[in-house]
């Protein structure tokens, strides 16, 4: 799966008699979701050095109605949504280490399902359940985890979107384990020694500093599209002391949290759009405009889950196309699918980060022969000016990383959007077709 980028399991054999290994293995009830789960876990573990580690978390919904007619009954699946599709939902955690935003693993996994005959949220008294038995807990038991993963860290910090702004997930954040969150609630907050509301405050503070971001527009024509700008950015941030809800009872005391604003300049919005607006919470102190800039890109990364999400579904991986008939087996597979797509997302990774580790070698994610096929294909792909050549190190990451996106149909020019993860997921799958052409060339020519 890892070289073939795909989970189609015609494709991905040869020969019936491997077609009937994947069913076999797949639909084997000795090999467990948790065993699959703890395997991926523990491989991310050893990777880990004394340093700060970036952990994405958040969910997607994996729908698979179109093949329900295959799908055997009552066989792991639930509904989503609408309540009527099949389904199963993933929560992920993406480990990216902080120092070089380089790709390393997952340190936590969990697929869940919605049961097809729930009691709606009323029923269930869902506000009063305790946490541990809400849905939402998942997000703290990926921090628990995660922790546990990535003992040998010396920081970690977890950075979901607006449904994680929990505050029992900000309380969980002690020590080694720090939070950066997207603000969901104008939360109550104790700020020199008054009950204010977080909002009002963050906007009153003075502003600490302003700097430009590239908003890159949107190319399809919807009446919500975002207008190419750049965008003035105003920053403030302030120290607060969160409020325990109501829920919680009386007797729990507030969180100290960073509480950041950045909002775009009136003067750079286009009329008729919104301002790009964040309010982000971290547990890392924030001392100055610098910090504060270091939290917000930080959180800008986020955006790599929803990217693995991306490379997940219709045109990557095709996750919902999985053909096996039992709703466990496709789990099972998917989370192979999960692990096959980090050599992907290493790529993506290390031609996006702002100070990429030069150390990064492709023989990371290739063998040896491989990269001799990646060395004769640069030589094909190369133009004959500068501009058409592979500006990196040669056998870095990003070495490969540009030789994978040509082969994707990246016409490899610095003007042009950079190359994004389904290009370079293609970019694998020719790579692999090219390869096979390339190791039986080498056996034809040491042929006696
Ligand atoms: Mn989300």
């Amino acid at each position: 799966m890892t070289q073939k980028s795909q989970t189609t399991i015609y494709k991905l054999s040869n020969r019936w008699a491997d077609q009937m290994v994947y069913y076999r293995f797949f639909n084997n009830s000795k090999v467990t979701t948790t065993s699959i789960i703890s395997t991926i876990t523990q491989d991310t573990a050893q990777r880990i050095e004394a340093e700060h580690y970036l952990i994405f978390q958040d969910t997607t919904q994996v729908n698979l109605e179109k093949n329900r007619a295959q799908i055997e009954a009552n066989s792991g699946l639930g509904l989503i949504g609408d309540n009527r599709s099949l389904a199963f939902y993933l929560h992920p955690s993406l480990v990216v280490k902080a120092c070089d935003e380089s790709c390393v693993g997952f340190s936590f996994i969990k697929p869940y399902i919605h049961s097809e005959h729930r009691a709606d949220r009323h029923e269930r008294k869902y506000k009063t359940l305790p946490i541990e038995e809400k849905e939402s807990y998942r997000w703290i038991e990926s921090v628990e985890n995660t922790a546990k993963v990535l003992s040998k860290a010396s920081l970690r910090t977890s950075v979901q979107d607006r449904e994680g702004d929990i505050f029992e997930l900000l309380a969980a954040a002690t020590g080694q384990d720090h939070l950066i969150v997207r603000s969901r609630d104008n939360r109550k907050i104790l700020y020199e020694d008054k009950v204010c509301d977080l909002y009002q405050t963050l906007e009153e503070s003075d502003l600490k500093g302003s700097y430009l971001l590239d908003i890159r527009g949107d190319i399809r024509h919807s009446s919500k599209n975002k207008i190419k700008r750049q965008a003035l950015m105003e920053l403030r941030f302030v120290a607060v002391d969160i409020i325990a809800p109501a829920r919680k009872g009386k007797g729990v005391l507030p969180i100290k949290v960073w509480a950041i604003e950045s909002k775009e300049s009136s003067s750079t919005v286009p009329e008729g759009e919104q301002p790009v607006h964040w309010r982000i919470l971290t547990t890392h102190l924030v001392g100055n405009f610098s910090d504060a800039c270091q939290i917000v890109r930080w959180y800008s990364l986020r955006w790599h889950i929803e990217t693995l999400f991306r490379l997940l579904k219709t045109q990557g991986f095709a996750i919902e196309s999985i053909e096996l008939e039992n709703g466990e087996s496709i789990i099972k597979m998917t989370l192979f699918a999960l692990q096959a797509a980090l050599r992907v997302m290493a790529l993506l990774l290390a031609s996006k980060a702002n100070e990429p580790n030069e150390n990064q070698q492709a023989k990371e994610l290739f063998c040896e022969n491989e990269i001799k096929c990646l060395q004769v294909l640069e030589t094909q792909l190369s133009g004959n000016t500068i501009k058409q050549q592979n500006p990196y190190p040669k056998y870095s990451l990003r070495w490969a990383f540009w030789i994978i996106a040509r082969l994707g149909g990246w016409k490899g020019y610095a003007s042009q959007r950079p190359p994004g993860i389904i290009t370079l997921n293609d970019g694998i799958k020719q790579f692999n077709n090219i390869y096979l052409g390339f190791k039986i060339a080498q056996r034809d020519m040491y042929k006696p």
